[in-house]
């Protein structure tokens, strides 16, 4: 007998979970898997693609937004093979995903092993070292760094949206900037405290992931940008907060006239709180979806309640989806989880640079 490389294995595997998931007859799936043999590799049709991208979601352990995994829509760009098409894309999915405000979860697909886009998320802020410390986002410095040796000129402020830098094959990979009518921010402010102006904080309203690698059916795509819309705590308990990122729990303290000497004061839990009182407000007020942690933790309930319906075990990585603000306060934490992947999903890959 024939044995089968891993690849078409996980090409079987994926047909048979779309045939169930479809409620198609027996037939269909020796038809099509006659078909991938004769091709002599899996090549996904746009709906099993459209299919398994959703499905990829579905099983994001790390993700607490997977009630709505059946919402995302899927752009299929897998014929486009030169950097200016692959950037006009990316425009078209900025703008399908921001829709003034209300974001709307999508995915981009691009052939799996000719287009690379170097960039963490689509939009996001540069960091810069400088002699008085980093200006901007620290998470950012390496690939600001790579921008700049491409010949991005930077404004040098603390938000400034880096350039897309996309690879075709081998060769060179070119810059693009993003014109800013495509780009919405929000300002932040606070209900209360009017000094938090003074901060000049925004943040921008999409997170797109585009270094994570969409594998579906054994074809491994590297470029497959993807989005839903943020969770506060991650902009106000993670970015604006973490020491090695925005490092704002201090400036904040100052503001709200918290004086800073102890720790017993909990002082830092108490700008922690008002700085993400002022990142959901402030969303809320530009009309730009976002969720707060406990509604996001009851939606994860549904969701766990409707795989179990379904016959399915759901499966998550506690460790990310205890949200990073009063985790014990939603019920992820007092719950276990099983931390098993299952195909399809998103993966890490090796950085380009
Ligand atoms: C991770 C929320 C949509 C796939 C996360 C995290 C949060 C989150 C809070 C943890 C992030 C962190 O701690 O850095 C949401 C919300 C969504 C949403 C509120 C709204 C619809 C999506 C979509 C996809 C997705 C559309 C893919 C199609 C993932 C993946 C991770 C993740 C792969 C892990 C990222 C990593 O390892 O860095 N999500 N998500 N999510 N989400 Fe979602
Ligand atoms: N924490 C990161 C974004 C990670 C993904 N989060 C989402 N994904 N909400 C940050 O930029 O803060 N999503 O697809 O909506």
């Amino acid at each position: 007998m024939k044995t089968m490389t891993n690849k078409m294995q996980e090409a079987v595997d994926f047909l048979y979970k779309y045939k169930e998931e479809n409620d198609l007859p027996q037939e269909w799936v020796v038809e099509r898997l006659r078909e991938v043999e004769q091709n002599g590799e899996y090549v996904p049709t746009t709906e099993e693609l459209v299919f398994g991208a959703k499905v990829a979601w579905r099983n994001s352990n790390k993700c607490i937004g997977r009630l709505f995994w059946q919402s995302l829509h899927v752009f299929d760009e897998r014929t486009l093979t030169k950097e200016e098409e692959v950037f006009e894309a990316l425009i078209r999915h900025i703008d399908f995903a921001t829709n003034n405000g209300k974001i709307r979860p999508a995915i981009t697909v691009f052939h799996p092993t000719r287009v690379r886009i170097w960039n963490h998320q689509l939009l996001r802020y540069a960091g810069y070292e400088t002699d008085n410390g980093v200006v901007g986002d620290p998470h950012s410095i390496a690939f600001t760094n790579v921008c700049k040796e491409l010949g991005w000129q930077s404004a040098g402020t603390k938000f400034d949206i880096l350039p897309l830098v996309l690879q075709i094959d081998d060769q060179k990979p070119q810059l693009f900037e993003i014109p800013s009518e495509h780009v919405v921010e929000v300002v932040i402010t606070h209900p209360a405290y009017e000094r938090f102006d003074e901060l000049e904080l925004k943040w921008y309203a999409v997170p797109i992931i585009s270094d994570m690698q969409f594998t579906c059916g054994g074809v491994d795509f590297q470029a497959a940008p993807f989005n839903g819309w943020y969770m506060g705590t991650e902009i106000g308990a993670r970015n604006f907060a973490d020491y090695q990122r925005y490092n704002l729990l201090p400036d904040v303290a100052d503001i709200i006239g918290l004086p800073r000497d102890m720790n017993t004061s909990l002082w830092k839990d108490r700008a922690l709180v008002e700085l993400n009182i002022a990142v959901l407000h402030s969303f809320k007020e530009a009309g730009v979806s976002i969720v707060d942690h406990h509604t996001a933790a009851q939606q994860f309930k549904l969701f766990d309640e409707q795989e179990m319906k379904a016959g399915r075990e759901t499966t998550g990585n506690w460790t990310w989806l205890i949200p990073p603000m009063s985790p014990a306060a939603t019920h992820l934490f007092h719950q276990p989880i099983p931390n098993i992947i299952n195909k399809p999903n998103y993966f890490y890959q090796k950085k380009p640079y």
